[in-house]
């Protein structure tokens, strides 16, 4: 890479993990930058000067001189490349790149990578652990929190990549094994602007992917020219070489064509939207060349991702789930699909920032919860659209109205559809608090 940067003027743009990890990696290669973030007091700046002190940084707005300057504009996720104040001043003749671009034009391991509005974190977490259970060295790594930068110079076996639309958009040089766009819903609409835009950004994923994993649940996810070679994912029976779900009697098992893998109920992950992301894994990882009966043993003992549809222990015979990272419409309806119940009542707990969402798209999975209790800056949105619904003023007297309402054998649910900022640090602060105010009633 130091010779593709010889005599070119770079720019990072954004200094917060990914913007330090590219100024990392340049200092290493001995290549002269600038920084610009548009923050006043941008995160990273302390750690510039410690690792680069020759390197100048530009705070406060975007510097269209610098931008003008440049031959070579690194752009971090967070970064709007299409802000007026970038967009306008970047040459044409200069190149404008993410962290990871840069990363696979430096780094060709094998990847497998994965986007999608909903499940990222969980699939990549699931073929992570697949790796290490069959003896696989892996390195996970990009929008679950690593920048793909700081593991440059590690040559695994495999790299698991998990990608953000906003990841995407600067990228042409993936070339992974596989690649798969889990699911589309409404989400980064205030950057993306529509839902088209956004779903064609997500589908750069296929463009630079060998086989293209997609699920049959949804149209939006698959290919436009579907190949022999790429692999779907569904709930229904798939045909030979696909994966789904097959029922025997009463009972359903995950599926590579006819063959069972195991049973759905003996899976750690609740809910039906988590046997599309196990499934996506096993595609994925069949991509791989890696072993599908040994893979789907290997499920049994992932043991989940905090804040996504964990129950709570507890001994009051009450089911109490955090999903507190369903930060969308589209991962409350999965959690309430996937756990809607048969007997007992399943009672929500929804509300927060609603980031501007039209809480309309929540109503089919509103019909379904028997009781709703909201809060939040938007909770009364929400709470709108059910006529004997409650609205508390925080999570602990949400949970003391749910152990109201709630017998054995119910299903208490914390799944906001909503951010978190309103109340809480972040979506992990609102998980913790819910675990608290549930602890406290037993
Ligand atoms: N920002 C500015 N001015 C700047 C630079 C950033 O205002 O000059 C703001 C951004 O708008 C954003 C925040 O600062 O609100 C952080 O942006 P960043 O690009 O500096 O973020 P990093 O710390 O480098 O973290 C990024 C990803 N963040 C975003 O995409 C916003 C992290 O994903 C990712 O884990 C990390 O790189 C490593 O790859 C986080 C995320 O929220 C988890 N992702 C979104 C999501 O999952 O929905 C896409
Ligand atoms: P991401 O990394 O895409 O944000 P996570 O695995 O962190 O995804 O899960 C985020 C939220 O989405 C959680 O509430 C989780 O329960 C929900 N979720 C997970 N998988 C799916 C899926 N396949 N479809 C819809 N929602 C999902």
């Amino acid at each position: 890479m130091t010779t593709y940067f010889k005599g070119k003027k770079v720019l990072i743009l954004g200094l917060g993990a990914t913007g330090i990890a590219c100024a990392r990696y340049l200092t290493k290669l001995n290549v002269d930058f600038r920084v610009n973030d548009s923050r006043v007091q941008p995160p990273g700046q302390n750690r510039l000067r410690e690792l680069n002190p020759g390197a100048s940084l530009l705070t406060g707005k975007w510097h269209g001189d610098a931008i003008a300057e440049a031959d070579v504009l690194i752009a971090s996720p967070g970064v709007d490349i299409n802000d007026a104040n970038i967009r306008n001043h970047v040459r044409a003749d200069a190149e404008l790149i993410g962290d990871v671009e840069l990363y696979c034009r430096a780094n060709k391991a094998n990847k497998l990578a994965v986007t999608g509005s909903n499940g990222k974190s969980t699939v990549v977490s699931v073929l992570h652990h697949l790796a290490n259970y069959l003896g696989v060295k892996s390195i996970l790594a990009g929008n679950i929190g690593l920048p793909v930068l700081e593991v440059v110079d590690l040559e695994p076996e495999i790299v698991i990549l998990e990608l953000s639309s906003f990841q995407l958009e600067t990228m042409t040089s993936l070339d992974a094994i596989a690649g798969t766009v889990l699911n589309i819903c409404d989400d980064h609409l205030d950057r993306h602007k529509s839902i088209e835009n956004y779903t064609r950004i997500k589908h750069r994923i296929y463009q630079q992917s060998r086989c293209r994993v997609y699920s049959r649940e949804q149209v939006a996810t698959q290919p436009s020219d579907v190949r022999a070679t790429d692999i779907s994912f569904g709930l229904d029976q798939p045909e030979p070489g696909h994966f789904g779900v097959v029922a025997d009697g009463d009972r359903q098992f995950l599926a590579f064509g006819d063959k069972k893998l195991i049973n759905c109920q003996l899976l750690p992950l609740a809910g039906t939207h988590n046997h599309l992301n196990c499934l996506a894994a096993l595609a994925l990882g069949h991509s791989a060349g890696w072993p599908v009966v040994k893979m789907a043993q290997g499920l049994l003992s992932f043991e989940g991702l905090a804040h996504r549809c964990k129950p709570v222990p507890t001994l009051d015979g009450i089911t109490w789930i955090n999903d507190s990272k369903a930060t969308n419409i589209g991962a409350t309806l999965a959690a309430i699909d996937g756990l809607q119940q048969s007997t007992g009542q399943l009672i929500l707990i929804a509300g927060g920032d609603g980031k501007g969402a039209n809480f309309d798209e929540l109503k089919p999975g509103l019909a379904k919860v028997d009781k709703l209790i909201t809060l939040g800056k938007d909770g009364s949105q929400i709470a709108h659209y059910k006529s004997d619904a409650v609205e508390v003023e925080d999570l602990h007297q949400a949970v003391q109205q749910a152990r109201k309402w709630a017998n054995t054998g119910d299903v208490v649910l914390l799944s906001p559809a909503c951010a978190s900022i309103d109340m809480f640090n972040n979506y992990m602060h609102r998980g913790d608090v819910f675990i608290e105010a549930v602890r406290e009633i037993q």
